[in-house]
């Protein structure tokens, strides 16, 4: 033992002011911290010789779980402290027996903080694990308020809200790209409480029962034995299962559509899937589905891009979102219902609104526009929010109910008890992001991380030692259960209205545009590659055989099988029209937050590309220089990409100024197998031209440089490339980039 060494060290920091250097201070003190002064100079103390309380240091704030701030509980204090809130001088040297010696039990900071750090991972979700979110509000047009009497959807009325985006099969440290299902949970924080509608990017689903959840996830995620493939359906066990319950079906269509490969979650719509029930001030119900119809369209990646982008950029969705907020570009979605009656047989033109693998074409049920949401903040913290946000279907307010929907009952069980797990127990509604903004009183009590210090005497009811707290609501504003009738045997049974499996995967099918319905035939013939067992294709070759015989013998003749014939009479089922809602392809866009890469030489000069980024960037795009090497463009322009770091994925488009020759500084960093082979362009810059080519995204190129597409294979006169000199085409690329993709140069 030496108890000479940290008396020694202390008294010669104690004679030796620290400076207060901006980088010592950056070292030892929160930034930013709420209500504290920077202090100048940080006198050093022993260990044995505290500070004094400084002013700043008051009681911390009462935390409320009703509608508290989430900065509440944010840092408190200028000074490094231990979790009591005492100040450290050291947080870097365990207390040690001398400088070489064993570290000394006694050492509570060391253990308090190693033992945080050991616990700070939690169970990631079940399904959904990797998720992106962000904060926005919510704007009712009124038109609901005729069908429910949910204030949030009532005229003029402004509800904060917080989306979390998710991929579903994937875990949390997944890629973003991956052809999956996107999660899209809301919860509106409203003056009745928490409502979340927790729906996903496509309106059906695989199964029709609860019950055969957790063998639908046991077949998509990896296989047990070696845990792969990570994130993906491409493999035997999901096809397997898909294959032997031919109610997924129809969702599998969509799946294998470009749906699931997004080119931006600001892009996707949302779906609540099942229907609801809707209750008015008068105590009428309807019947009702949800839409999030997002303001800049719906598009998507090519599959090929996808690939590419999980490996160049796995954040790419989460990136591309928080971005987009950050930068002003903030995405909104209109929120719609499609509205049936409530009859007893809740049937809609043959279509059972309680099986939850069909969806009703807008053709058939216009989408009614009831409110607008815009996203408009990036979470502070991802694990406080994104992370420990808790969304329930059953989580309604006044207004708006459920129905008898069987997998839609079994969410109701499945996620609070789910989350009683990944969050620690039953206090989870009191963390920040899930407290509601309405007044709580719920007489629960106890359990583990209680943050609540609740009065009284008397959680429970009725009583007379509380003054009768808290009171019943009575018809004042209180959730009212509708009255339902209910007999039946007890079964385990579907309704016969459930059988038809395979008319809305043909209605979608034949709804797509020919090169959707080309990349739908690109997605099974690779995902069924990518099975061993020739069994489980042949199967499920056999369900494509009922849906469409020419998808059917595409597929077929992709793997090497032979394509069956169908075994089943279609004619016994309606055979469905087509609905052009659920094709993606036509539609103008705006253009907000779209990104695109001006390919520049290091001499190029500024002057020449002034006009085309000024008008880009006016247009609510993000122009993004590409040059040989970083640095800046005639020593003003900041150059954002080199031809090492620049990628296709990121632009939407890309015009062409320089030369696309390596800078006279690059070829000695540069890997020199890149340069096998003869190329007059630098071969990065040859494959980055290619891929936008086949991704089928805008190109422009300077007059005068068109050689440089030629050299990547690109003929200047083919559809969707511009031919122009820089100032003078920024309109021209804007209209291309508002169709999302050039698909005509595939006809
Ligand atoms: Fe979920 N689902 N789900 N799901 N789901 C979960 O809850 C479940 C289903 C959806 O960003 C879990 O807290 C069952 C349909 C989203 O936090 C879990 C069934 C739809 C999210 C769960 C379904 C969804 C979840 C996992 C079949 C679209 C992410 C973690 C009956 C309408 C929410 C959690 C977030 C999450 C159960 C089917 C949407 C296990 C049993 C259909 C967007 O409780």
């Amino acid at each position: 033992k030496s108890p000479k060494s940290p008396k020694k060290s202390t008294s010669k920091s104690a004679k030796t002011p620290k400076s207060s250097s901006p980088k010592d201070l950056t070292d030892r003190l929160v930034p930013g911290a709420p209500g504290t002064e920077t202090p100048t100079v940080e006198e050093a103390t022993s260990p044995r010789d505290p500070l004094p309380p400084a002013d700043d240091q008051g009681q911390p704030a009462p935390v409320s779980p009703t509608g508290g701030e989430a900065g509440d509980l944010q840092q408190q204090s200028a000074y490094l402290t231990t979790a009591q809130g005492v100040r450290l001088r050291d947080t870097d040297h365990s207390l040690k027996a001398g400088p070489r010696g064993p570290v000394l039990l006694q050492d509570h900071h060391l253990r308090e903080k190693i033992q945080h750090f050991d616990h700070e991972r939690i169970p990631e979700r079940v399904v959904h694990a990797r998720g992106a979110a962000a904060h926005g509000t919510f704007e009712s047009n009124g038109k609901a308020s005729k069908l429910t009497r949910a204030a949030f959807l009532q005229a003029g009325a402004t509800t904060p809200v917080f989306v979390r985006f998710s991929t579903v099969a994937g875990s949390r440290g997944s890629s973003d790209t991956v052809r999956d299902v996107r999660g899209f949970a809301t919860k509106f924080y409203t003056t009745e409480g928490n409502y979340d509608l927790v729906g996903n990017n496509i309106p059906v689903f695989f199964i029709q029962d609860a019950i055969k959840f957790p063998d639908l996830v046991h077949s998509v995620k990896p296989h047990p034995a070696r845990e792969i493939p990570q994130a993906q359906s491409a493999h035997d066990t999901f096809w397997d299962f898909v294959s032997l319950h031919t109610e997924a079906q129809a969702m599998v269509m969509w799946h294998m559509s470009d749906r699931t490969i997004p080119r931006s979650l600001r892009m996707i719509e949302g779906f609540g899937v099942h229907t609801f029930r809707l209750i008015n001030e008068a105590g009428e119900t309807s019947l009702v589905k949800f839409h999030w119809k997002p303001r800049l369209g719906v598009h998507s990646m090519v599959w090929e891009e996808a690939l590419l982008t999980n490996g160049l950029d796995p954040d790419f969705h989460r990136r591309d979102l928080a971005d987009a907020i950050e930068a002003g570009a903030h995405p909104e979605w209109d929120l719609g219902v499609q509205v049936f009656a409530d009859t007893e047989d809740q049937m809609f033109e043959g279509i059972d609104l309680l099986d939850p693998t069909k969806f009703i074409p807008e053709e058939l049920a216009p989408v009614e526009i009831i409110g607008t949401m815009t996203l408009n903040a990036n979470p502070t913290n991802y694990f406080a929010e994104t992370e420990q946000v808790a969304f329930h279907p059953g989580h309604l307010v006044p207004g708006i109910d459920v129905t008898n929907d069987p997998l839609l009952q079994g969410r109701l069980f499945s996620y609070l008890d789910t989350q009683l797990t990944r969050l620690g127990g039953s206090n989870f509604t009191q963390i920040p992001i899930n407290r509601p903004h309405a007044p709580v009183n719920d007489m629960f009590r106890d359990g583990f991380n209680q943050q609540a210090v609740h009065a009284g005497n008397a959680p429970y009811r009725p009583n007379s030692v509380d003054g009768g707290c808290p009171f019943k609501a009575g018809d004042a504003g209180a959730f009212i259960d509708v009255p339902q009738a209910v007999e039946g045997q007890m079964v385990r049974e579907n309704p016969a209205s459930f059988a038809d499996h395979y008319s809305q995967a043909r209605l979608f099918y034949r709804s797509m545009s020919p090169v959707e319905q080309e990349h739908i035939i690109g997605a099974y013939t690779f995902e069924l590659a990518k099975c061993y067992e020739d069994n489980i294709k042949i199967r499920q070759l056999q369900s494509l055989a009922e849906i469409d015989a020419d998808l059917c013998a595409e597929v077929a003749a992709g793997l090497g099988l032979d394509a069956p014939k169908p075994q089943l009479d279609h004619n016994a089922t309606s055979e469905p029209s087509t609905s052009a809602a659920v094709s993606q392809i036509g539609e103008t866009c705006p253009v907000d937050g779209r990104q695109v890469g001006i390919l520049v030489d290091a001499d190029t000069d500024p002057g020449s590309i002034t006009a085309l980024v000024t008008a880009l960037d006016e247009a609510g795009t993000v122009p993004v220089i590409v040059a040989p090497t970083g640095g800046k463009l005639g020593g003003t322009l900041p150059i954002q990409r080199s031809y090492a770091t620049a990628a296709s994925i990121e632009f939407d488009a890309v015009v062409v100024v320089g030369s696309g020759k390596p800078g006279p500084d690059d070829g000695k960093a540069r890997d020199a197998r890149v340069w096998q082979g003869a190329h007059t362009i630098d071969p990065r810059i040859e494959t980055l031209l290619d891929q936008v080519w086949r991704h089928a995204k805008a190109i422009a190129v300077a007059t005068g440089r068109e050689d440089v597409l030629r050299e990547a294979g690109i003929d200047p006169g083919a559809p969707g490339v511009l031919v122009s000199d820089p100032d003078s085409l920024a309109d021209d690329l804007l209209a291309l980039m508002g169709g999302h993709r050039v698909w005509e140069r595939f006809a």
